[in-house]
């Protein structure tokens, strides 16, 4: 995967956690280079040896730190270079969860090596949608939640996400149930 995402996973610990949790995280995940490069392609197997680490050292679960990057990732990526991009793909949270692909194909023009996942929205209504995601990827499937509920946040509105369907379980993808409710206006006071 592109560099981007082991930036950004250093950017989550370093500053939930701080530089020493950072620098055992490393050691752990036996890095060698000093700095990741956003632009620059690096084996998966160095992304999933950063999880592995990241979970022994800060005592969480795999799952819970894909989870909480996944949220992280929405952030960082608008703060980082690419908050036009995410800004062109939607107003509100179903909306962007239905350009998905898009905004993928989108960054493939300039960074062709990216393997993007496919996003489908089916049985969209007011209040609730089937997301069923698609990877080349094994094992990053709880970070789809934590996507999910970044862009929940994103868009002031309250999600709950279920995943319905596992890949784990012999099925042919991953399905998430997802239900979002936008925070009504504030009400003003003149
Ligand atoms: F719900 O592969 C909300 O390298 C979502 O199964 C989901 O193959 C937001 F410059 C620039 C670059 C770079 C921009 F080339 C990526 F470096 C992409 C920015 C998406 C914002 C996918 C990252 C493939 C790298 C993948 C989980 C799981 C998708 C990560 C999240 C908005 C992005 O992202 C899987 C790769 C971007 C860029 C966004 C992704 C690769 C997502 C989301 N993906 C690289």
């Amino acid at each position: 995967m592109y560099g981007l995402v082991n930036k950004a996973i250093q950017d989550m610990v370093r500053t939930n956690f701080g530089e020493e949790a950072w620098q055992n995280v490393k050691q752990k995940a036996a890095i060698e280079n000093e700095t990741f490069v956003s632009i620059e392609g690096y084996p998966d197997d160095l992304t999933h040896r950063l999880v592995r680490a990241a979970s022994e050292v800060l005592g969480l679960s795999s799952a819970a730190i894909m989870q909480a990057f996944g949220e992280y990732w929405v952030q960082y990526t608008a703060r980082e270079g690419f908050g036009e991009l995410i800004d062109m793909c939607g107003d509100n949270l179903p909306e962007f969860l239905e350009n998905l692909d898009n905004l993928h194909a989108r960054v493939g023009i300039v960074f062709p090596k990216i393997q993007p996942p496919s996003f489908e929205c089916t049985e969209v209504e007011e209040e609730n949608l089937n997301l069923h995601y698609y990877s080349h990827r094994q094992g990053l499937t709880p970070m789809v939640v934590g996507l999910v509920q970044g862009l929940g946040k994103r868009f002031d509105t309250e999600v709950d996400v279920t995943q319905t369907k596992s890949r784990e379980d012999g099925d042919d993808h991953d399905e998430f149930s997802v239900k979002y409710k936008k925070a009504s206006a504030t009400p003003r006071h003149c």
